[in-house]
């Protein structure tokens, strides 16, 4: 009974000490993570964050930090370098690395070197040799021959599709089949066209097209009106039927999912990504936006990033976008 006794009050000693040593303090961080970081992509992989986004010039570069907080200040690594690729030397967009069977993809908008350069703006890929989402890359594919935005890959009952933005009367989203990550199986078709008066602000645009999935529900988020306008937004589009190469088995949301906040000032929020904290609890959105409504579609706008939850018909809920420099919570396990 003595023994017993002494036992618990050491257990409870110890349950005391545990529970009133400090607590590591709490790790936050503030927007932006990327000054001059349009259009952000970002995944977690094996301790770091990596962070990607467009140069507008002829190298893809990178950077990685143990902490969400240490991107901002994380130097950036060259990945790959363009100059003299034919098909796509300069004028580097929206990259974006997925990790598909083992490698890495990086998939990049980039065009030729001559004075008016947008319309020879072309979808492209590299493959990375291991499993480092730095590389070393090689180029792998040119993917189609026509002006096209933004590429990103949906994966659907153990298919690959290619999405994209590029012209059907209106700057539209499309989407491609893939035999692999490199190569194109099909023709490309338009998923969705900006017909809503908010997908025609400044200018009629749907593309960013991101795959989202949750509970089963396949969706894409994309952005919408003119990135040159402050209101550049986010829209949602859900598959409901069974084929994602199908315009009408694709459902689009009648309003926005995240947009300027005036308030918090935050205008043109968009070209997203997404990531999951380190211990793969909580959802996050990595985006783009300006603190200025007069801000350029232009190496100006900064990446930034915040925590999004669901709500009960299972679509996202991306809240409004912060104020920048406010103190946020790192995300969880970090
Ligand atoms: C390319 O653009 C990035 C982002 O603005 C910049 O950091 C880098 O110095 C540029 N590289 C060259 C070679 O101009
Ligand atoms: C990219 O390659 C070109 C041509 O070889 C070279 O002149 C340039 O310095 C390289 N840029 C970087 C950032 O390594
Ligand atoms: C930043 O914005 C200013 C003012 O609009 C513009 O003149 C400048 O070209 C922009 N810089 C870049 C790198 O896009
Ligand atoms: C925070 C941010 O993105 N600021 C930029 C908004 O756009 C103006 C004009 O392009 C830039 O001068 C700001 O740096």
């Amino acid at each position: 009974m003595t023994i017993l006794r002494s036992i618990t009050a050491l257990l409870a000693a110890v349950v005391l000490a545990v529970t009133t040593a400090a607590p590591a303090a709490a790790a936050t961080f503030t927007n932006p993570i990327k000054r001059n970081g349009p259009d952000p992509w970002m995944q977690y992989h094996n301790g770091y964050y990596y962070l990607a986004t467009t140069t507008w010039n002829s190298t893809i570069t990178m950077r990685k930090s143990r902490t969400l907080a240490g991107l901002a200040s994380a130097a950036d690594t060259v990945v790959f370098n363009l100059s003299g690729r034919p098909n796509g030397c300069c004028n580097m967009w929206a990259p974006e690395f997925h990790l598909i069977n083992g490698r890495w993809y990086l998939y990049y908008v980039a065009g030729r070197n001559v004075p008016d350069y947008n319309p020879t703006q072309r979808l492209h890929v590299l493959e990375s040799a291991g499993t480092d989402p730095m590389g070393p890359y090689t180029f792998k594919a040119d993917l189609g021959s026509t002006w096209e935005l933004d590429p990103s890959i949906l994966r659907h009952n153990g298919k690959l599709y290619l999405m994209g933005s590029a012209i059907d009367g209106t700057q539209s989203l499309t989407i491609t089949p893939l035999s692999n990550p490199y190569t194109i199986s099909g023709p490309r078709r338009t998923i969705s066209l900006p017909t809503l008066a908010w997908e025609r602000q400044t200018g009629a645009v749907n593309e960013g097209a991101e795959a989202l999935y949750h509970n089963g529900r396949v969706m894409i988020v994309y952005s919408a009106s003119a990135c040159w306008g402050p209101d550049y937004k986010l829209g949602l589009l859900t598959l409901t039927g069974s084929d994602p190469l199908n315009r009408a088995h694709w459902t689009k949301s009648p309003n926005p999912v995240f947009q300027r906040n005036d308030g918090n000032g935050v205008f043109a929020p968009g070209h997203n990504g997404f990531f999951k904290s380190p211990d793969g609890t909580e959802d996050w959105i990595v985006y783009h936006a300006n603190s200025s409504a007069s801000g350029g579609c232009d190496m100006n706008r900064s990446a930034r990033a915040q925590k999004f939850g669901w709500n009960a018909d299972g679509t996202p809920n991306f809240g409004t976008p912060v104020r920048l420099g406010t103190q946020l919570a790192a995300p969880s396990g970090e």
